[in-house]
């Protein structure tokens, strides 16, 4: 089946940092996970290049708006290969293909009749590049998300009719209940409309830099409007000669941040119903990552995890693993680099990277490598029977964390079986050579599945370890214990000491 995945659009108004690289893990681990299960995926990332921020970046910097894009863009898409990230697409909305079909599908929400003319005055954001309702504006009219001061502005200005959209959304999240993910986001979204939605202004009248409005060329779209439809132009130019749109579209699930829930889940489904396209299935709303004192990472603090040195020192899989584990995906939580080195060295190195070493010797050492077909250990079998699917129940729920700490269980478990059944101690008793190959065996098998498990949060460390065994295929069907023969080679060590 078609399972299509996106992250949010990074603004190249600045450098990628770890909340990015946090969401396009997270959606990676996911794209990985469905790929395995074979399904037929579609990942899509991107940049968000036009709007006020960029503009006002680039004027700062004495260059054009283009160049900085340009510049930035580039550091985002380099950044995909550090991270491990299997996109599909790269989408950038200087695209020339963007820029035209936001203008036909624009100009299709005015023609049915969803856009007017009007007067907007309002307290507006220029790094949010967003307008601020009454009720959201801190003491001394500054913006809830940055806390700067806001300009008070005035201008003609076209409007969306989100306000025509307030039944069918509220039939949309009422016959839906998972449409937006997980409950607190949804509840927040649902508590919005519920308050009653008013029209949204859909360009500027002041600013050069952005799509041109088809039917009055003095003005461009509003950079959320022309953002948010990211989503639905890269199918149809992703791949050269092919219309991708009718495979994927609805896309599974638009994967963002809290700060932009409103736009995802409330104007996003509007407009795509003012077109006459149906809405995403799923919005999935993570939390944010703090610094490991709960507190904002900033520079000035100096309490800032930076992705690239993380990598540098302990490799991307590690960072890849910590993110996933430390914070449940969902909510917010604190990072630091000390809590990735703890984690590393507990967890990756001893629980998985020893277990697998320590397999692989005594399967070498005793066996010769080579473990005969047989049934393992029933009970150890048992405690692995329909991990698979409980797996794949909680990954359809985007629960990346909990499937993380079941998978990490077994884990664990097998580490208790090395030392329970003590495998030195058999293979010094010749009458004991049967139960030796059962244990190792059953090690064997607990080992090929958790790596199969494991192989969408850490895709090149469990190749490797797949590669020094038969079957070492990383297929989500393998991943249910096997009766075959199998065959293990000798590994070095998985997550040496950095
Ligand atoms: O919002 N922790 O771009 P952006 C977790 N261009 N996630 C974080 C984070 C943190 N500390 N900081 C940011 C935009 N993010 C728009 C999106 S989509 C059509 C347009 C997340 O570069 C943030 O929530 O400011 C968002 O999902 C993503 O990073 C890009 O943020």
């Amino acid at each position: 089946m078609a399972f299509y995945i996106t992250t949010a659009i990074a603004y190249v108004n600045g450098q990628p940092h770890l909340g990015h690289a946090y969401e396009f893990i997270a959606t990676d681990v996911l794209a990985r996970h469905m790929r395995q299960r074979g399904e037929d995926v579609f990942f899509l990332t991107g940049t968000d290049e036009h709007g006020e921020p960029i503009a006002d970046t680039a004027k700062a910097e004495g260059i054009e708006p283009q160049e900085l894009a340009d510049r930035n863009a580039a550091r985002f898409l380099a950044l995909m290969p550090k991270l491990e990230v299997s996109n599909d697409f790269f989408i950038r909305t200087t695209d020339e293909q963007h820029e035209l079909a936001v203008q036909q599908f624009l100009q299709k929400v005015y023609d049915n009749g969803y856009v007017y003319q009007d007067l907007y005055e309002g307290w507006y954001c220029p790094r949010c590049a967003d307008f601020k309702v009454e009720n959201e504006i801190l003491e001394g009219n500054r913006c809830p998300i940055h806390e700067i001061p806001l300009t008070r502005e005035s201008e003609e200005n076209y409007f969306f009719k989100l306000s025509a959209f307030q039944e069918q959304l509220e039939q949309l999240f009422d016959g839906q209940s998972d449409f937006v993910m997980p409950a607190r986001a949804f509840n927040e979204a649902r508590a919005f409309i519920g308050e009653g939605l008013r029209d949204v202004s859909l360009s500027r009248g002041k600013l050069t830099w952005g799509v041109k409005v088809p039917w009055d060329p003095s003005h461009v779209f509003y950079v959320w409007f022309d953002a948010l439809l990211n989503y639905y132009t890269a199918l149809a130019y992703a791949r050269p000669g092919e219309d991708l749109t009718d495979r994927y579209w609805p896309a599974n699930f638009h994967v963002i941040g809290k700060d932009i829930l409103k736009f995802h889940t409330i104007f996003w489904p509007a407009m795509l119903m003012a077109a006459g396209v149906e809405p995403p299935q799923h919005v999935f709303v993570h939390g944010f990552l703090l610094a490991s004192d709960g507190r904002k990472m900033s520079k000035s603090l100096g309490n800032v995890l930076d992705p690239i040195e993380a990598i540098d020192q302990f490799g991307v899989e590690a960072l890849r693993f910590y993110l996933m584990r430390e914070v449940a995906f969902g909510a917010d939580g604190g990072v630091g680099i000390d809590g990735l080195k703890a984690r590393y060295e507990t967890e990756l190195a001893n629980d998985y990277g020893n277990l697998a070493s320590r397999v692989s010797a005594m399967i070498n050492r005793y066996l010769g490598g080579k473990l005969a077909a047989g049934r393992g250990d029933p009970e150890l079998r048992a405690e692995f029977d329909g991990l698979d699917d409980e797996v794949a129940w909680l990954m359809d729920r985007f629960e990346l964390t909990t499937a993380l700490e079941l998978i990490w269980q077994r884990v664990r478990r097998l580490n208790r079986y090395v030392e329970e059944k003590a495998p030195w101690q058999l293979a010094k008793d010749p009458a004991a050579a049967g139960e030796l190959e059962i244990v190792l065996r059953s090690l064997y098998e607990g080992l090929r599945i958790v790596t199969i498990l494991l192989h969408p949060y850490l895709p090149t460390t469990t190749d490797k370890l797949l590669a020094a065994m038969a079957p070492g295929d990383a297929s989500y069907a393998l991943a249910r214990w096997q009766d075959g023969a199998g065959v293990m080679e000798q590994i070095t060590p998985l997550f040496p000491k950095p």
